[in-house]
């Protein structure tokens, strides 16, 4: 079987340049794989998330390949080139053989027209082994949850909400060569080391941020995995592949009480020796951030990142957030700041109620808590989102794209220039990461790129 990862598409061009520098290797096709391999089937990845180049050959190799099955990873910001390659592929070879899956399975329409025979909804490690069994005639598709098709009278026939799969039942994923991939690692982590590994420790968020498309994928259920399979996984990429940084890319890392404390009871016991990257939300840890963050610092976390949003209790209510959360995220960049440990705040602007008011106030608020590395990125209309799909557009953000963009690098340069965080990156970087300085060049280029678009006057927020 072929499994394909494609690019963002070309004319989203604020995505393609943050991409290009945050090379994070995707897991799902890397867990299909590996499920796949344990029923004996070999399967090669086209690695294309980060090379839109290779992308347009991709065709030729999947062709030449004449794989029995292909299948494809897809976005709402990928699906139109996965569609692309797909319009490419020899027709009589690969007709019923096409499936689709990931986030951009919410486009299944657009999808199934494209000429993709079955698109996958939700998590796809157990649809794909019933699937194998469907295409050698031993059960019916129509009984595999999660999934859209065309059937034999031209039909659209939808199979019902896709079954959470057993997290404790899969294989680690499977870091076996794949064509092409990321080779850098996410470059816009001060921390960074290499070889770089990103882990799961859990699938799904109970939170409904309005402008957040997670529960599309996941169903707004969070399910932690036994922390030991965790370890033993982390225990498995420093053994077998050397990994000395890992990027936990769980929505909220540590979510469930006593997770984050054996987590790291594990990891003293084990003495496992590698640097790891966690996303946590404001309130995580509320009442023990000291204790538990200063645990996690000991067992190797060198980066926290949050996403906060905004500091206006206004706009935080309006993406369903709570306006408590910059008191949460205040203390908890003390903290980090405290332990050594790098935080990251990540702020969206022109979020529903924002207006110049509430985006000054959010600065001030940053200049005054001082993180590590603070994001102002605009906010995107996300497909499946609540903002995207369902929000009354009176109580959208009046501020033009230009007016956002505007205040995206007015924030960034008062922040890095004339409050210190300039310094404050540099000075880690000199001190705790010179290894990090060998990325000075790509992410030069992705600086100059950004600083571009961010003048350009098209709307990038929206997906094509
Ligand atoms: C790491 C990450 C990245 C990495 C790249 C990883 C990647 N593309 O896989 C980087 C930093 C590059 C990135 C960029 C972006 N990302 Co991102 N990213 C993530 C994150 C945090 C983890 C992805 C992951 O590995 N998940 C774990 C694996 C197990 O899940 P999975 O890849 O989805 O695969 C499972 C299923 O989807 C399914 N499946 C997937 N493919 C297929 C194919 C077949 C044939 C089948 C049967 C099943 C199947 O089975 C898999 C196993 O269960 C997710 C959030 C999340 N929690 O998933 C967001 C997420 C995928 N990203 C998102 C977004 C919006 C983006 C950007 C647009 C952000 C930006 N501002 O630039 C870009 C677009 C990138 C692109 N190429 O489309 C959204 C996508 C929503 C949407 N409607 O498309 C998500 C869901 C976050 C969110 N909160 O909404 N991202
Ligand atoms: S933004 Fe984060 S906390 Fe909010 S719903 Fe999405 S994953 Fe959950």
């Amino acid at each position: 079987m072929g499994l394909v990862y494609s690019p963002i598409t070309r004319g989203v061009p604020l995505l393609s340049a943050i991409e290009r520098a945050q090379q994070r290797p995707g897991l799902g096709l890397r867990y299909l794989k590996a499920v796949l391999e344990e029923r004996g089937v070999e399967v090669d990845i086209h690695d294309n998330l980060y090379n839109p180049a290779a992308s347009l050959k991709v065709h030729e190799a999947l062709n030449a390949g004449r794989y029995d099955l292909v299948g494809f990873h897809s976005t709402s910001a990928s699906r139109k080139t996965a569609c692309e390659t797909i319009s490419r592929l020899d027709a009589d070879w690969y007709r019923g053989r096409v499936l689709a899956g990931g986030p951009g399975a919410l486009h299944a329409g657009e999808l199934l027209e494209a000429g993709v025979d079955v698109v996958v909804h939700g998590e796809g490690e157990t649809a794909m082994v019933e699937l194998l069994r469907a295409y050698s005639g031993d059960m019916p598709f129509s009984s595999i949850k999660g999934l859209s098709y065309i059937d034999g009278e031209g039909n659209r026939v939808d199979t019902g909400e896709p079954e959470p799969v057993d997290l404790t039942q899969l294989p680690f994923p499977s870091w076996e060569r794949t064509e092409g991939g990321p080779t850098s690692g996410d470059m816009l982590n001060i921390t960074l080391k290499r070889p770089f590994f990103v882990v799961m420790g859990s699938r799904g968020c109970p939170f409904r941020c309005g402008f957040c498309a997670s529960h599309q994928l996941w169903r707004r259920r969070y399910r932690p995995r036994p922390v030991e399979n965790v370890l033993d996984e982390v225990e498995w990429l420093i053994s077998t592949h050397g990994a000395r940084y890992v990027h936990f890319l769980d929505d909220i890392f540590g979510m469930s009480p006593g997770w984050a404390d054996a987590f790291c009871d594990g990891m003293e016991r084990r003495r496992l020796k590698v640097e790891f990257a966690v996303v946590l939300h404001p309130m995580s840890f509320k009442n023990e951030r000291r204790r538990i963050l200063g645990r996690l610092r000991d067992v190797g976390c060198r980066l926290v990142s949050l996403g906060a949003q905004s500091a206006d209790p206004g706009v935080l209510r309006a993406i369903r957030r709570s306006p408590r959360e910059p008191e949460g995220f205040r203390e908890a960049v003390a903290v980090a700041n405290e332990l050594g440990i790098v935080s990251v705040l990540t702020f969206i602007f022109g979020l529903p109620g924002d207006t110049d008011d509430s985006i000054r106030r959010t600065v001030d608020f940053v200049n005054e808590v001082k993180p590590t590395v603070v994001d102002f990125h605009p906010l995107l209309y996300l497909p499946g989102s609540e903002i995207a799909e369902s929000m009354d557009p009176s109580k959208f953000c009046r501020l033009t794209t230009e007016e956002i963009n505007r205040w995206c690098m007015r924030a960034s340069f008062e922040y890095y220039v004339l409050h210190g965080g300039g310094l404050r990156v540099l000075s880690y970087l000199v001190f705790r990461n010179p290894g990090w300085f060998v990325n000075l060049v790509p992410i030069g280029s992705y600086l100059a790129e950004y600083l571009g678009l961010m003048s350009d006057r098209r709307d990038t927020r929206r997906f094509l």
